[in-house]
């Protein structure tokens, strides 16, 4: 980890106290079964943050002047999955009590369950994956990235996927038994139809898990398991502009992201999704901005 913060920011926008928005970096790859290198990702787009313009054109707002604070990158060297996302869990939970916004990085998708263990109250995990990631258990474990949902489904009772286009027979049971929301990535392709049917199925509040390999792989690359057919950077902003309109975005991570060298699209992609995210939260979120 280099020693920039999110969005390079000076200290007077950037220290704990004063920011609005706690960004958590988790360089955690342990339970990867295809393509490796997760664990440089968070780096990777913190790096890309530095380049990207802080006024958003689109809102005519500039998140960063709010505050962001970057907390030292969770330590993962010899720790185990569960100490991870115990960690993880801890400095989120902190932020929340303390009124701010947990963005965690990662890192493989098991970190997410850091990020959804430190939120209050109820609420649904929208998770943004070309995967299910619902089994039970994937290589002897019940913490393998494969099972993320599943055991965010067990904490919080309400989960809704989008962008699946991957799974097994377990899984696809599993939604049917337990009735889970899942929006195909092939009935999202044509139109944006989905996204006002994707946010009707949410709670008010909404913890939102973004696995970069939803993307396309025309967009995004540089990711462990990159599935074909993909949604666009387009339909990922316009769901999550839709979800700041009509709810409340308590927690939000980017996971998987796993750079490819001379491929910086690829992080600063991801940096850019998070501060659109900042921008929408803040011109749409009504009192629930900060
Ligand atoms: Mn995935």
């Amino acid at each position: 980890m280099g020693s920039h913060n999110f969005c390079w920011l000076d200290w007077c926008f950037s220290g704990y106290d004063e920011s609005k928005v706690v960004v958590v970096p988790v360089g955690f790859e342990g339970t990867v079964t295809y393509g490796k290198g997760s664990g440089n990702g968070a780096a990777a787009i913190i790096e890309a943050s530095g380049n990207m313009e802080l006024y958003d054109e689109e809102c005519g707002v500039n998140p960063s002047e709010k505050g962001i604070h970057t907390v030292d990158a969770v330590k993962v060297s010899s720790k185990g999955v569960l100490k991870v996302i115990e960690e993880v869990r801890g400095v989120v939970e902190k932020a929340v009590c303390d009124g701010k916004f947990p963005v965690v990085l990662g890192g493989e998708h098991t970190v997410c369950l850091g990020g959804i263990k430190g939120m209050k109250g109820e609420f649904s995990v929208l998770c943004i994956d070309a995967h299910a990631d619902l089994r039970d258990k994937f290589d002897g474990s019940k913490y393998n990235h494969a099972c993320v949902m599943r055991r965010a489904f067990e904490f919080c009772g309400h989960v809704v996927l989008a962008g699946v286009r991957s799974l097994c027979e377990e899984e696809r049971e599993f939604i049917d038994d337990e009735k889970i929301c899942v929006f195909y990535a092939r009935d999202m392709v044509d139109g944006r139809d989905w996204i006002s049917k994707v946010v009707d199925s949410l709670r008010d509040d909404v913890y939102v898990s973004f696995d970069v390999d939803a993307l396309d792989p025309s967009f995004m690359p540089a990711t462990g398991t990159p599935e074909p057919g993909g949604v666009s950077y387009y339909d990922v902003i316009a769901l999550l502009l839709e979800v700041a309109k009509r709810r409340r975005i308590v927690g939000f991570d980017v996971v998987e992201l796993a750079p490819v060298e001379n491929l910086r699209f690829c992080e600063y992609t991801a940096a850019k999704i998070v501060y659109k995210l900042l921008a929408y939260r803040e011109f749409y979120g009504g009192r629930h901005k900060y």
